[in-house]
């Protein structure tokens, strides 16, 4: 494949999205879908469960492996609005840890706070401050209020392994009832401590979760996509999604997966001229943090 046919990788964090994120563990971006998109999500939705033999009308649904359940929802895995965060976050070894649907009726079930993760051996013993995995979701119900299912988090808690709320459903003092209005995106660091509020609003809660991670930490919904539905995706939503089926192949990807994407600025495939005679996938690259550091400490 020649060079021009590689997209470059499309924008992520700002500077003060990036300072904000890793000070809450949180980031919120309102406004980031218009009324279309927003129906069209919606719509995507709607057709999953109209599929779907399970789906109760007025009880919880929360299918993973979402993007595999619809095109529109595919187009999620690399849509240019979002990618460029995880690709800040995990460079050429990202992946798609999950997606879901998730439906929060009425009445319906909530979390208890915890955080996403491990908790018997926390990510955090070994990455004290980078998220091993991050969750976007889009919001495509407006929350004006308390008590409608919102996300509930606590600001910063992503920097400790202790809560004392932890698997209860109290309200703790200094926590965020966050009330998006439809078209909100928003960004979790995994560390982050939250739960779910109750749903005593007659709003049926409508939102879609994808979770990004580096190639190597497990997936969370599926170990291989379905080689037909594969075929359907573009290269880099194939390469995101890592159905592999060789296990070291997470931590070492074949050459055809290099580069995921050119560097945003630069447009190449490479970040140095070290060890040019080496392939691509032999390579080290940088993510957007580790230039920050070293931009920090010249
Ligand atoms: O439904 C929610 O708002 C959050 C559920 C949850 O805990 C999660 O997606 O990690
Ligand atoms: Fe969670």
């Amino acid at each position: 494949m020649s060079s021009s046919s590689y997209r470059k990788a499309p924008s992520g964090f700002t500077t003060d999205q990036w300072e904000e994120f890793m000070r809450e563990g949180f980031l919120t971006i309102e406004n980031a879908l218009t009324e279309d998109e927003i129906d069209y999500y919606v719509d995507a939705i709607d057709r999953c469960c109209a599929n779907d033999s399970t789906w109760e009308p007025g009880a919880f649904y929360g299918p993973t492996n979402a993007v595999e359940k619809d095109p529109v929802l595919a187009g999620l895995i690399d849509h240019p609005r979002h990618v460029g965060y995880f690709y800040d976050l995990y460079g050429e070894l990202l992946k798609l840890h999950l997606s879901q649907i998730c439906l929060r009726p009425t009445g319906g079930t909530h979390s208890k706070w915890h955080q996403d993760g491990p908790r018997t051996l926390p990510y955090r013993v070994f990455a004290p401050t980078l998220p091993m995995q991050v969750k976007i979701s889009y919001w495509l119900t407006d929350l004006p209020r308390p008590k409608m299912g919102n996300f509930v988090y606590m600001p910063g808690s992503h920097n400790t392994d202790r809560f004392d709320a932890y698997n209860t459903h109290e309200s703790v003092p200094g926590e965020k009832i966050t009330c998006p209005p439809r078209g909100t995106i928003t960004l979790m660091h995994c560390n982050l401590w939250h739960r779910v509020e109750p749903n005593e609003s007659d709003v049926l809660r409508k939102n879609i979760f994808l979770a990004y991670c580096p190639s190597w930490i497990c997936e969370a919904d599926r170990h291989q996509s379905s080689p037909q539905w594969l075929e359907t995706l573009n290269r880099e939503q194939r390469i995101i999604m890592r159905s592999y089926d060789y296990g070291y192949h997470r931590t070492k990807p074949q050459a055809s997966e290099f580069p995921l994407f050119l560097d945003r600025e630069t447009g190449r495939q490479t970040d140095s001229d070290d060890f040019p005679d080496l392939p691509m996938r032999l390579r080290k690259r940088l993510t957007m943090h580790e230039k920050l550091n070293l931009m920090e400490t010249a």
